[in-house]
Protein backbone atom coordinates (compact mmCIF):
# COMPACT_ATOMS: atom_id res chain seq x y z
CA UNK A 1 0.00 0.00 0.00
CA UNK A 2 1.45 3.22 -0.96
CA UNK A 3 -0.24 6.51 1.58
CA UNK A 4 1.16 9.85 0.06
CA UNK A 5 0.93 11.91 2.83
CA UNK A 6 3.61 14.77 1.39
CA UNK A 7 1.03 17.35 0.75
CA UNK A 8 -2.30 17.64 -0.20
CA UNK A 9 -0.77 19.14 -3.46
CA UNK A 10 -0.05 15.38 -4.83
CA UNK A 11 -4.14 14.98 -4.78
CA UNK A 12 -6.01 13.80 -8.43
CA UNK A 13 -8.72 15.77 -10.31
CA UNK A 14 -11.62 13.91 -9.89
CA UNK A 15 -14.11 12.21 -12.41
CA UNK A 16 -16.41 15.35 -12.27
CA UNK A 17 -13.78 17.76 -12.77
CA UNK A 18 -12.24 15.72 -16.05
CA UNK A 19 -16.29 15.59 -17.33
CA UNK A 20 -16.40 19.58 -16.90
CA UNK A 21 -12.57 20.22 -18.42
CA UNK A 22 -13.24 18.12 -21.46
CA UNK A 23 -16.74 20.00 -21.77
CA UNK A 24 -15.73 23.50 -21.33
CA UNK A 25 -16.48 26.43 -23.00
CA UNK A 26 -13.04 28.42 -23.51
CA UNK A 27 -11.93 31.75 -25.34
CA UNK A 28 -8.62 33.92 -25.23
CA UNK A 29 -8.19 34.75 -21.53
CA UNK A 30 -5.44 37.18 -22.19
CA UNK A 31 -8.17 39.31 -24.07
CA UNK A 32 -10.54 38.53 -21.29
CA UNK A 33 -12.33 36.41 -23.54
CA UNK A 34 -12.41 32.90 -21.98
CA UNK A 35 -16.38 32.58 -20.79
CA UNK A 36 -15.58 29.74 -17.84
CA UNK A 37 -12.03 31.64 -16.75
CA UNK A 38 -14.49 34.79 -16.22
CA UNK A 39 -17.70 32.57 -14.36
CA UNK A 40 -14.88 31.55 -11.81
CA UNK A 41 -13.14 34.83 -11.32
CA UNK A 42 -16.86 36.31 -10.77
CA UNK A 43 -17.41 33.16 -8.83
CA UNK A 44 -14.69 33.44 -6.46
CA UNK A 45 -14.95 37.23 -6.06
CA UNK A 46 -18.05 36.89 -4.42
CA UNK A 47 -17.57 34.15 -2.13
CA UNK A 48 -14.78 36.43 -0.73
CA UNK A 49 -16.23 39.43 -0.88
CA UNK A 50 -13.88 41.69 -2.94
CA UNK A 51 -14.75 43.42 -6.05
CA UNK A 52 -13.08 41.05 -8.64
CA UNK A 53 -10.22 38.33 -9.28
CA UNK A 54 -7.42 37.08 -10.94
CA UNK A 55 -6.88 33.27 -12.07
CA UNK A 56 -3.66 32.56 -11.56
CA UNK A 57 -1.46 29.47 -12.88
CA UNK A 58 0.38 29.11 -8.83
CA UNK A 59 -0.53 30.41 -5.45
CA UNK A 60 3.50 31.42 -5.57
CA UNK A 61 2.78 33.81 -8.83
CA UNK A 62 -0.52 35.43 -7.20
CA UNK A 63 1.70 36.16 -3.76
CA UNK A 64 4.16 37.56 -5.96
CA UNK A 65 2.00 39.34 -8.16
CA UNK A 66 0.37 41.14 -5.59
CA UNK A 67 3.77 42.40 -3.54
CA UNK A 68 4.86 43.78 -6.97
CA UNK A 69 1.26 45.74 -6.87
CA UNK A 70 1.02 46.87 -3.61
CA UNK A 71 5.05 48.33 -3.65
CA UNK A 72 7.90 50.15 -5.29
CA UNK A 73 11.42 49.34 -5.45
CA UNK A 74 13.25 50.54 -2.12
CA UNK A 75 10.01 49.10 -0.12
CA UNK A 76 9.25 46.96 2.49
CA UNK A 77 7.17 44.25 3.46
CA UNK A 78 6.78 42.58 6.86
CA UNK A 79 6.21 38.67 6.38
CA UNK A 80 5.94 36.25 9.76
CA UNK A 81 9.62 34.07 10.12
CA UNK A 82 8.06 30.75 9.08
CA UNK A 83 5.51 32.31 6.07
CA UNK A 84 5.19 30.89 2.52
CA UNK A 85 7.02 34.01 1.21
CA UNK A 86 9.86 33.79 2.72
CA UNK A 87 10.96 30.06 3.29
CA UNK A 88 9.79 28.46 -0.58
CA UNK A 89 9.33 31.62 -3.09
CA UNK A 90 12.93 31.57 -3.68
CA UNK A 91 13.22 35.71 -2.56
CA UNK A 92 10.64 36.63 -5.02
CA UNK A 93 9.78 39.94 -3.57
CA UNK A 94 13.59 40.79 -3.80
CA UNK A 95 13.74 39.36 -7.31
CA UNK A 96 10.43 40.20 -8.70
CA UNK A 97 9.82 43.99 -6.80
CA UNK A 98 13.19 45.02 -5.86
CA UNK A 99 12.00 44.98 -1.98
CA UNK A 100 13.48 44.25 1.69
CA UNK A 101 11.34 41.45 3.55
CA UNK A 102 11.24 41.88 7.19
CA UNK A 103 10.17 39.77 9.49
CA UNK A 104 7.55 39.78 12.53
CA UNK A 105 7.71 36.55 14.85
CA UNK A 106 4.97 34.11 15.22
CA UNK A 107 5.62 31.00 17.66
CA UNK A 108 3.41 28.34 17.76
CA UNK A 109 1.70 29.93 14.86
CA UNK A 110 0.16 32.79 17.21
CA UNK A 111 0.76 36.58 16.15
CA UNK A 112 1.76 39.24 18.65
CA UNK A 113 0.14 42.59 16.89
CA UNK A 114 2.12 44.45 19.02
CA UNK A 115 5.65 42.61 17.52
CA UNK A 116 4.37 43.99 14.34
CA UNK A 117 3.68 47.50 15.20
CA UNK A 118 7.13 47.58 16.46
CA UNK A 119 8.43 46.41 12.90
CA UNK A 120 6.59 48.96 10.73
CA UNK A 121 9.48 51.42 9.52
CA UNK A 122 8.91 54.81 8.21
CA UNK A 123 10.93 55.62 4.99
CA UNK A 124 13.65 58.18 5.10
CA UNK A 125 16.94 58.94 3.14
CA UNK A 126 18.25 55.93 4.73
CA UNK A 127 15.30 53.82 5.32
CA UNK A 128 13.60 51.53 3.15
CA UNK A 129 9.57 52.53 4.45
CA UNK A 130 7.04 49.40 4.94
CA UNK A 131 4.01 49.37 2.45
CA UNK A 132 2.60 46.02 3.06
CA UNK A 133 2.01 43.30 5.89
CA UNK A 134 1.19 39.55 4.66
CA UNK A 135 -0.27 37.30 6.32
CA UNK A 136 -0.70 33.54 5.81
CA UNK A 137 -4.24 31.45 6.68
CA UNK A 138 -3.97 28.11 7.56
CA UNK A 139 -0.31 28.65 8.47
CA UNK A 140 1.37 25.98 6.57
CA UNK A 141 4.94 25.82 8.21
CA UNK A 142 3.15 26.90 12.06
CA UNK A 143 1.17 23.28 11.45
CA UNK A 144 -1.64 24.35 9.55
CA UNK A 145 -2.92 26.92 12.03
CA UNK A 146 -5.85 28.55 12.23
CA UNK A 147 -5.16 32.99 12.48
CA UNK A 148 -7.98 33.54 14.39
CA UNK A 149 -10.95 35.81 12.91
CA UNK A 150 -10.67 38.13 15.94
CA UNK A 151 -7.09 39.26 15.23
CA UNK A 152 -8.25 40.25 11.73
CA UNK A 153 -9.65 43.85 12.69
CA UNK A 154 -7.06 44.24 14.79
CA UNK A 155 -4.49 44.07 12.88
CA UNK A 156 -6.58 46.19 9.90
CA UNK A 157 -6.39 48.91 12.08
CA UNK A 158 -2.47 48.62 12.90
CA UNK A 159 -2.04 48.51 9.01
CA UNK A 160 -4.67 51.84 8.65
CA UNK A 161 -2.73 53.62 10.99
CA UNK A 162 0.65 53.28 9.39
CA UNK A 163 -0.68 53.03 5.63
CA UNK A 164 -0.03 49.73 5.02
CA UNK A 165 -1.87 47.50 3.00
CA UNK A 166 -2.65 43.59 3.73
CA UNK A 167 -2.03 40.69 1.69
CA UNK A 168 -3.68 37.19 2.67
CA UNK A 169 -1.97 33.92 1.68
CA UNK A 170 -5.14 31.58 2.03
CA UNK A 171 -3.80 28.89 -0.23
CA UNK A 172 -5.46 26.75 2.68
CA UNK A 173 -8.10 29.25 3.38
CA UNK A 174 -11.49 26.97 2.89
CA UNK A 175 -9.37 24.80 5.26
CA UNK A 176 -9.70 27.42 8.11
CA UNK A 177 -13.36 28.19 7.09
CA UNK A 178 -14.56 24.25 7.28
CA UNK A 179 -12.60 24.13 10.35
CA UNK A 180 -14.75 27.30 12.21
CA UNK A 181 -17.65 27.07 10.45
CA UNK A 182 -17.60 30.34 9.42
CA UNK A 183 -17.39 32.41 5.98
CA UNK A 184 -14.23 32.73 4.62
CA UNK A 185 -15.42 36.29 4.45
CA UNK A 186 -14.43 36.46 8.32
CA UNK A 187 -10.45 37.13 7.11
CA UNK A 188 -11.04 38.19 3.20
CA UNK A 189 -12.78 41.28 3.94
CA UNK A 190 -10.20 42.87 6.31
CA UNK A 191 -7.39 42.03 3.65
CA UNK A 192 -6.82 44.24 0.25
CA UNK A 193 -5.74 41.55 -1.46
CA UNK A 194 -6.07 37.61 -0.74
CA UNK A 195 -4.70 34.68 -2.73
CA UNK A 196 -6.40 31.08 -2.11
CA UNK A 197 -5.35 27.98 -4.29
CA UNK A 198 -7.30 25.45 -5.97
CA UNK A 199 -4.68 23.03 -6.26
CA UNK A 200 -4.35 21.91 -2.65
CA UNK A 201 -7.04 20.31 -0.96
CA UNK A 202 -9.33 20.90 -3.45
CA UNK A 203 -7.81 18.47 -5.79
CA UNK A 204 -7.55 20.75 -9.27
CA UNK A 205 -4.28 19.97 -10.86
CA UNK A 206 -3.15 24.03 -11.31
CA UNK A 207 -4.94 27.27 -10.58
CA UNK A 208 -5.17 29.90 -7.50
CA UNK A 209 -6.89 33.15 -7.74
CA UNK A 210 -6.13 36.61 -6.57
CA UNK A 211 -8.79 38.53 -5.48
CA UNK A 212 -9.06 42.38 -4.55
CA UNK A 213 -10.57 45.83 -5.69
CA UNK A 214 -11.13 46.83 -9.65
CA UNK A 215 -8.55 48.65 -9.71
CA UNK A 216 -5.96 46.36 -8.18
CA UNK A 217 -6.90 43.39 -10.39
CA UNK A 218 -6.70 45.53 -13.32
CA UNK A 219 -2.92 45.99 -12.64
CA UNK A 220 -2.63 42.81 -11.21
CA UNK A 221 -3.57 41.55 -15.00
CA UNK A 222 -0.79 43.60 -16.16
CA UNK A 223 1.69 42.31 -13.52
CA UNK A 224 0.74 38.33 -14.62
CA UNK A 225 1.51 39.16 -18.32
CA UNK A 226 4.84 40.36 -16.64
CA UNK A 227 5.46 37.25 -15.05
CA UNK A 228 4.72 34.93 -17.44
CA UNK A 229 1.43 34.08 -16.76
CA UNK A 230 -0.84 35.33 -19.19
CA UNK A 231 -2.60 32.18 -20.65
CA UNK A 232 -4.92 31.87 -23.55
CA UNK A 233 -8.16 28.84 -23.44
CA UNK A 234 -7.61 28.17 -20.04
CA UNK A 235 -11.24 27.82 -19.25
CA UNK A 236 -9.86 24.26 -19.21
CA UNK A 237 -8.66 24.66 -16.58
CA UNK A 238 -10.80 26.88 -14.34
CA UNK A 239 -13.48 24.60 -15.14
CA UNK A 240 -12.00 21.94 -12.89
CA UNK A 241 -12.01 24.98 -10.28
CA UNK A 242 -15.58 25.50 -10.53
CA UNK A 243 -16.29 21.92 -9.66
CA UNK A 244 -13.97 22.15 -6.70
CA UNK A 245 -15.90 25.03 -5.11
CA UNK A 246 -19.06 23.26 -5.70
CA UNK A 247 -17.97 19.52 -4.04
CA UNK A 248 -14.60 19.94 -2.55
CA UNK A 249 -15.05 22.35 0.20
CA UNK A 250 -17.16 21.00 2.47
CA UNK A 251 -15.14 17.49 2.37
CA UNK A 252 -12.02 19.22 3.86
CA UNK A 253 -13.34 18.44 7.75
CA UNK A 254 -12.88 14.54 6.61
CA UNK A 255 -9.08 15.72 6.56
CA UNK A 256 -9.17 17.22 9.60
CA UNK A 257 -10.79 14.16 11.07
CA UNK A 258 -8.29 12.08 9.92
CA UNK A 259 -4.98 14.46 10.35
CA UNK A 260 -6.19 14.26 14.06
CA UNK A 261 -6.41 10.51 14.51
CA UNK A 262 -2.66 10.34 12.80
CA UNK A 263 -1.20 13.10 15.09
CA UNK A 264 -3.29 11.41 18.42
CA UNK A 265 -1.65 7.53 17.44
CA UNK A 266 1.48 9.19 16.47
CA UNK A 267 2.23 11.43 19.94
CA UNK A 268 1.89 7.85 21.95
CA UNK A 269 5.06 6.27 20.14
CA UNK A 270 8.36 6.60 21.42
CA UNK A 271 10.94 8.95 19.63
CA UNK A 272 8.13 11.66 18.30
CA UNK A 273 6.86 14.39 19.64
CA UNK A 274 3.62 16.22 18.43
CA UNK A 275 1.76 19.47 19.70
CA UNK A 276 -1.63 18.51 19.19
CA UNK A 277 -2.22 22.22 20.07
CA UNK A 278 -1.17 22.97 16.60
CA UNK A 279 -3.27 20.31 14.76
CA UNK A 280 -6.13 21.76 13.45
CA UNK A 281 -7.01 21.55 10.03
CA UNK A 282 -5.00 18.49 7.91
CA UNK A 283 -1.27 19.02 8.69
CA UNK A 284 0.67 16.77 11.30
CA UNK A 285 4.06 18.00 12.27
CA UNK A 286 6.10 15.23 13.72
CA UNK A 287 9.46 16.37 15.58
CA UNK A 288 11.63 13.45 15.94
CA UNK A 289 14.61 12.35 17.68
CA UNK A 290 16.10 10.40 14.89
CA UNK A 291 17.19 12.86 12.16
CA UNK A 292 14.32 13.29 10.08
CA UNK A 293 15.46 12.50 6.78
CA UNK A 294 16.48 8.98 8.21
CA UNK A 295 13.07 8.38 9.18
CA UNK A 296 11.54 9.81 5.85
CA UNK A 297 13.62 7.27 4.61
CA UNK A 298 12.35 4.28 6.95
CA UNK A 299 8.65 5.43 6.30
CA UNK A 300 9.33 5.36 2.69
CA UNK A 301 10.06 1.77 3.07
CA UNK A 302 6.36 0.86 4.36
CA UNK A 303 5.16 2.53 1.27
CA UNK A 304 4.88 5.80 3.49
CA UNK A 305 5.42 9.11 1.96
CA UNK A 306 5.97 12.25 4.09
CA UNK A 307 8.93 15.49 4.32
CA UNK A 308 11.39 16.00 6.23
CA UNK A 309 11.46 19.63 6.05
CA UNK A 310 13.62 20.69 8.71
CA UNK A 311 16.97 18.28 10.12
CA UNK A 312 13.71 16.82 13.14
CA UNK A 313 10.62 17.54 11.88
CA UNK A 314 8.03 15.52 9.74
CA UNK A 315 5.01 17.38 7.73
CA UNK A 316 2.40 14.82 6.75
CA UNK A 317 -0.65 16.32 5.50
CA UNK A 318 -3.53 14.29 5.06
CA UNK A 319 -6.41 15.06 1.59
CA UNK A 320 -8.93 13.43 -0.70
CA UNK A 321 -6.59 10.65 -1.78
CA UNK A 322 -6.03 8.96 1.82
CA UNK A 323 -8.98 7.33 3.45
CA UNK A 324 -9.28 6.04 6.54
CA UNK A 325 -7.19 2.41 5.87
CA UNK A 326 -4.26 4.82 4.58
CA UNK A 327 -3.96 6.23 7.95
CA UNK A 328 -4.31 3.25 9.49
CA UNK A 329 -1.32 2.19 7.75
CA UNK A 330 0.55 5.04 8.02
CA UNK A 331 -0.14 4.81 11.92
CA UNK A 332 1.39 1.01 11.69
CA UNK A 333 4.15 2.23 9.58
CA UNK A 334 4.92 5.33 12.16
CA UNK A 335 5.16 2.56 14.97
CA UNK A 336 7.38 -0.05 13.02
CA UNK A 337 9.91 3.01 12.35
CA UNK A 338 9.79 3.84 16.09
CA UNK A 339 10.27 -0.05 17.53
CA UNK A 340 13.16 -0.19 14.95
CA UNK A 341 14.57 2.79 15.89
CA UNK A 342 14.38 2.34 19.53
CA UNK A 343 14.92 5.66 20.63
CA UNK A 344 13.19 7.69 23.62
N1 LIG B 1 3.04 24.99 -0.57
C1 LIG B 1 3.62 23.73 -0.95
C2 LIG B 1 5.15 23.84 -0.91
O1 LIG B 1 5.59 24.93 -1.63
C3 LIG B 1 5.71 23.94 0.46
C4 LIG B 1 3.13 22.66 -0.01
O2 LIG B 1 3.33 21.47 -0.33
O3 LIG B 1 2.55 22.99 1.04
N2 LIG B 1 1.29 29.61 0.12
C5 LIG B 1 1.26 28.55 0.95
C6 LIG B 1 0.87 28.73 2.36
C7 LIG B 1 1.59 27.27 0.45
O4 LIG B 1 1.58 26.23 1.27
C8 LIG B 1 1.93 27.13 -0.91
C9 LIG B 1 2.33 25.79 -1.47
C10 LIG B 1 1.95 28.28 -1.72
C11 LIG B 1 1.63 29.52 -1.16
C12 LIG B 1 2.37 28.24 -3.15
O5 LIG B 1 1.46 27.63 -3.98
P1 LIG B 1 1.92 27.05 -5.41
O6 LIG B 1 2.58 25.74 -5.14
O7 LIG B 1 0.63 26.92 -6.16
O8 LIG B 1 2.85 28.03 -6.02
Amino acid sequence: MRVDLRSDTVTHPTPAMRQAMANAEVGDDVFGEDPTVNRLQERVAEMLGHEAALFTPTGTMANEIAIKVWTQPMDAILVDEESHILHYELAGPAVLSGVQMDTYPIPHGRIDPEAIRRRIRIADDHTPGTRLLCIENTHNRCGGTILPPEQMPVLRQIADSHGLRIHLDGARLFNASVALGVSPQVWTRYADSVMVAFSKGLCCPIGSALVGSRAFIQEAHRVRKLFGGGMRQVGVLAAACLVALDTMIDRLAEDHRRARRLAEAIAEMRGFRVDLETVQTNMVYVETVAPAPEVERRLAEHGVLCLALDPHRLRLVTHHDVDDAGIEHAIRAFRAVSDALGVH
